[in-house]
């Protein structure tokens, strides 16, 4: 049986939650209280020494990263795929490309953004809410440009879609319109996605991250 070691409002555990879905896969979640230090206890620590969810345990197998771990979850259990198929080299290499991007360069600005924002109102820095805010609408204007004509970022529905999943999911609450300045594409792109029971299951989950900080 599958463990996932996670925090319900992590981003990164939830990529890989909506891949064990689309893989149908049933699995024990085990909650790491990030808010009680838990991460930072020897047990935990023992799994993954970085100190950081999720952490994929399957069998005799531990793997920590979501993106190491859903290279995993597909190389263990390929059906259905969610990297385009071997042989599509660089439709692969553009799928990590944007699972990346979206690792470092969207999740991280997005949750600055929401940190932020939440602060009482005096305490609040407008300059970096501002940058962050910058931030996050040049990523979508990006991606409006890359979906043009396309379902999804690299053929079918992948892990270029899934990484940026989580964090599109909230922006309408931290009040980013995905449609304004035009952008069709991102907003039928989340759309498509929301249809997919994988990411319905997270819209409760990312809302509370708002809310939750
Ligand atoms: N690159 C990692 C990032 C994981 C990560 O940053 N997890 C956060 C929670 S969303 C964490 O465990 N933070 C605790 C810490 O860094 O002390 C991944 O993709 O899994």
């Amino acid at each position: 049986m599958i463990k996932l070691y996670d925090f319900l409002s992590c981003p990164y555990g939830q990529k890989v939650r909506i891949v064990l879905a689309e893989k149908s896969l049933s699995y024990d979640l085990v909650t790491v209280d990030l808010t009680q230090n838990e991460h930072r206890r020897p047990d935990f620590l023992r799994l993954n020494p970085f100190g950081r969810v999720p952490v994929l345990v399957d069998e005799d197998t531990t793997i920590y990263d979501s993106t190491i771990i859903n290279e995993y979850l597909e190389d263990e259990y390929p059906e259905p795929p969610v990297l385009p198929p071997v042989g599509s080299s660089a439709m692969r290499a553009r799928a990590r490309i944007f699972e990346d991007f979206a690792d470092t360069s969207f999740t991280p600005q997005v949750g600055q953004l929401i940190a932020e924002a939440s602060k009482p109102e005096g305490e609040r820095d407008q300059n970096r809410l501002q940058r962050l805010h910058q931030s996050v609408e040049r990523v979508l204007d990006y991606l409006n440009n890359e979906l043009k004509g396309q379902q999804f970022l690299a053929g079918e529905f992948s892990v270029a879609d899934i990484g940026f999943a989580p964090r599109l999911l909230v922006l309408k609450d931290i009040g980013i319109d995905l449609a304004a300045n035009n952008r069709i594409n991102v907003d039928g792109w989340l759309k498509r996605m929301q249809e997919r029971p994988s990411i319905q299951g997270l819209q409760g989950v990312a809302a509370e991250a708002v809310l939750g900080g």
